[in-house]
């Protein structure tokens, strides 16, 4: 594996999953792999899980890790080409990229999508840009449009779990006080995409997701139609995509909240999400609580993916 941005990059998704169950069954392996070989992680956003998870697999495999926060005390980078830099930025991203993979043998990326520009966000000018520029293999840690460790761990929790082979999964929008990216929403629904599962998104009027991300997935804008006979329960919230309202917040309808309520309306569903999560908004106490509820397992499994995708790009270095 050169680069990991999609599901795409991933291979067959049984072989994938298959593999990253025999990492977890015997996480360190593969030590020798990462022997002598440098991991840089790049945040341009903070994170919780994505920094632990990736430094702890790094490790696993034996591999020698540094990090960055871009904000947090290095220079104040510029991302546009052609500017004249009489601002308050020192340094341009296509120095500070070479001058990064001059010291690593792979780049993990956080950028996230600035929700202002979405044909910026969507053509994804960040992470190409350190694909063509740093010479080494670049897999992304949330980029504008895709989160995909997250959905391969998401995956992987979900095989864990499925109590039928092809189980019903919704993927349900939720309230939220402010404005985040597609990301998780478009990177989970193109990986149910790639799976035999029976895929629903449900979310009010106004935030359909960029098509080619929903796929063939059935949309259902009534929530509790969609919840009913579901095994998994994804939530998240989302900003608008469609121009004009790019990047904005619709609705903080809390009708549309998961609760105990509507998870009764599924077949037993497990709940999931990605975390960081806003209880009494996306989700109550009750639910993220409960005993079908899986995010402490699903975040756990970050380590999982993302060891299984920086293994790959070691076999190729
Ligand atoms: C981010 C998002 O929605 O993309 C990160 C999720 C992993 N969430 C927040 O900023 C709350
Ligand atoms: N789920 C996830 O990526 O969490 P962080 O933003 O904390 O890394």
């Amino acid at each position: 594996m050169k680069n990991f941005i999609s599901v795409n990059d991933i291979g067959p998704w049984r072989d994938a999953v298959r593999e990253a169950l025999e990492i977890k069954a015997d996480r360190f392996a593969h030590q020798h792999l990462g022997r002598n070989r440098t991991l840089l992680m790049i945040f341009f956003n903070s994170s919780l899980r994505t920094r632990l998870s990736t430094q702890k697999a790094a490790m696993n495999l034996g591999m020698n890790v540094m990090v960055l926060d871009v904000n947090q005390g290095a220079w104040k980078l510029e991302t546009e080409r052609g500017v004249i830099m009489d601002g308050d930025k020192a340094e341009h991203l296509l120095e500070a990229i070479p001058v990064m993979g001059s010291y690593c043998d792979m780049i993990g990326v956080r950028s996230f999508a600035g929700l202002t520009d979405r044909d910026a966000d969507y053509e994804e000018r960040v992470i190409q840009q350190f694909i063509r520029y740093s010479g080494r293999p670049v897999f992304s840690m949330e980029a504008a449009t895709r989160h995909p460790l997250q959905s391969f761990a998401d995956l992987i929790t979900i095989e864990e779990h499925k109590p039928v082979e092809r189980p019903k999964v919704v993927l349900t929008w939720a309230p939220h006080p402010k404005a985040l990216p597609q990301a998780v929403a478009n990177s989970f629904s193109e990986w149910m995409n790639v799976t035999d599962y029976d895929f629903v998104i449900t979310h009010p009027h106004g935030y359909e997701l960029d098509p080619s991300f929903v796929g063939n997935a059935r949309v259902e804008y009534d929530q509790r139609k969609a919840f009913e006979g579901a095994h998994f329960i994804y939530a998240k919230n989302w900003s608008a995509y469609r121009s004009p309202n790019y990047g904005k917040v619709l609705s903080t309808d809390r009708s549309w909240t998961v609760d105990t309520e509507k998870m009764n309306l599924t077949d037993n569903a497990y709940f999931m999400h990605c975390l960081p999560v806003r209880r009494g908004m996306i989700v109550t106490d009750e639910v993220i609580e409960s005993p079908r509820s899986l995010v402490i397992p699903e975040a756990a499994n970050r380590e999982i993916s993302a060891q299984t995708v920086m293994k790959r790009i070691l076999e190729s270095l």
